[in-house]
């Protein structure tokens, strides 16, 4: 449907010349620095429209990808409480990517498309997925710090410039800090457990804390997207910047845990009335960014057979699809006769 607006719209572009593509950029860019939202039917820059397919359709794959290291406890969880809330969880991470698919095709992409590139290995995926689940502390750890890192970095999204894209953010916020709680109660229930069940706790922050930190993405100086993105308002915050909300907000929520923060560099800057932090390992990022984290070949390939498994429900799908529009269209038909 948009798909076909878009190219109603560029047809009108032909047809009006007068319009410099230096002024309509001009006042793209006006309309952005008055705030107001750009809608799918907006004239926006190629690049523009390029960076957002590329953002959203990455956020998307993240979110389905992100399904599978919970998935993998739902059999495993240890009370039937527990196992209800991570099935409504990791179906919540599979709605935020339908949303969020939807958005990218607002700007004229299909999500076979996008899927299609997921499956290639072709499109980027966030780098956390591709780190174990080895115990049910991880389920607590990834609510608590991926969830946490995801809502620091989501809720200036609902004010991105894209109309499509900030509204998806704002239901996926609401569930991501639901999410957030239940990581949460989960490390408070094991932090006061048992000594063994403290220790796992412990361990569980020791492996998610540094990927959590490298969700935020390169430092400001290796970001290449973010200066064009802020002017664009896609981007409200640097990623340092989000970074260092995050570990602000969470230091202390560790503290209350009792559990301490992998971190010796880690302390209070009374100065700048924040936390410093050590070194984050680049290397590591980027191995992970290339394909070569833990996980990145077991989770491409449950991906891939995901997609094979489920391939009949999207036949059967279409094939009913199919069958409802004949029959309206029969109706319609028998309507015309009649009158
Ligand atoms: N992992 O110039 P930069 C969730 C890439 S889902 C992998 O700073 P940008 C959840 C970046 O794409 C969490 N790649 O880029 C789900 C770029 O590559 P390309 C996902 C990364 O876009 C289930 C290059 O590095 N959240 O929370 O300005 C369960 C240079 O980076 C990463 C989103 O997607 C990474 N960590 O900023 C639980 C949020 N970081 O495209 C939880 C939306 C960077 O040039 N996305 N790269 O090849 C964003 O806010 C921004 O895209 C980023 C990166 C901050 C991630």
């Amino acid at each position: 449907m948009y798909t076909q607006a878009l190219d109603q719209l560029s047809k009108e572009h032909e047809h009006t010349p007068q319009i410099d593509e230096g002024e309509l950029n001009a006042r793209f860019q006006q309309r952005i620095d008055n705030e107001e939202r750009i809608e799918p039917k907006d004239w926006m820059p190629d690049a523009y429209r390029l960076t957002l397919i590329r953002q959203i359709s990455q956020h998307a794959h993240s979110e389905v990808v992100g399904m599978l290291p919970e998935g993998n406890w739902i059999t495993r969880a240890p009370t039937l409480k527990r196992k209800a809330i991570l099935i409504a969880k990791v179906q919540d991470e599979g709605g935020h990517g339908a949303y969020l698919y939807s958005a990218a095709e607002t700007l004229g992409v299909s999500r076979e498309h996008l899927i299609g590139q997921l499956l290639a290995g072709s499109a980027k995926y966030s780098s956390i997925f591709n780190y174990p689940t080895l115990t049910w502390a991880d389920v607590g750890a990834i609510g608590w710090l991926v969830d946490g890192a995801a809502i620091m970095n989501q809720i200036p999204l609902c004010r991105c410039s894209y109309g499509p894209y900030a509204r998806a953010m704002v239901r996926i916020c609401k569930e991501e800090s639901f999410h957030q709680r239940q990581g949460y109660e989960i490390m408070i229930t094991l932090a006061r457990g048992t000594p063994e069940q403290k220790r796992m706790a412990q361990e569980a922050l020791n492996r998610w804390w540094w990927p959590a930190l490298m969700m935020f993405g390169p430092s400001d100086a290796d970001s290449k997207h973010s200066a064009q993105s802020m002017r664009w308002k896609i981007k409200r915050f640097s990623n340092d910047e989000l970074r260092q909300k995050f570990v602000d907000f969470t230091v202390p929520q560790a503290e209350y845990l009792g559990l301490t923060i992998p971190d010796p560099d880690l302390r209070w800057d009374e100065e700048t009335q924040h936390y410093r932090f050590g070194e984050i390992n680049w290397t590591e990022f980027q191995e992970v960014l290339k394909g070569n984290g833990p996980c990145n070949r077991d989770r491409m390939a449950a991906r891939r057979r995901a997609h094979e498994e489920g391939r009949w429900v999207r036949e059967a799908a279409q094939a009913y699809a199919e069958k409802q529009r004949k029959r309206a269209a029969d109706n319609s038909l028998k309507v015309e006769v009649v009158s």
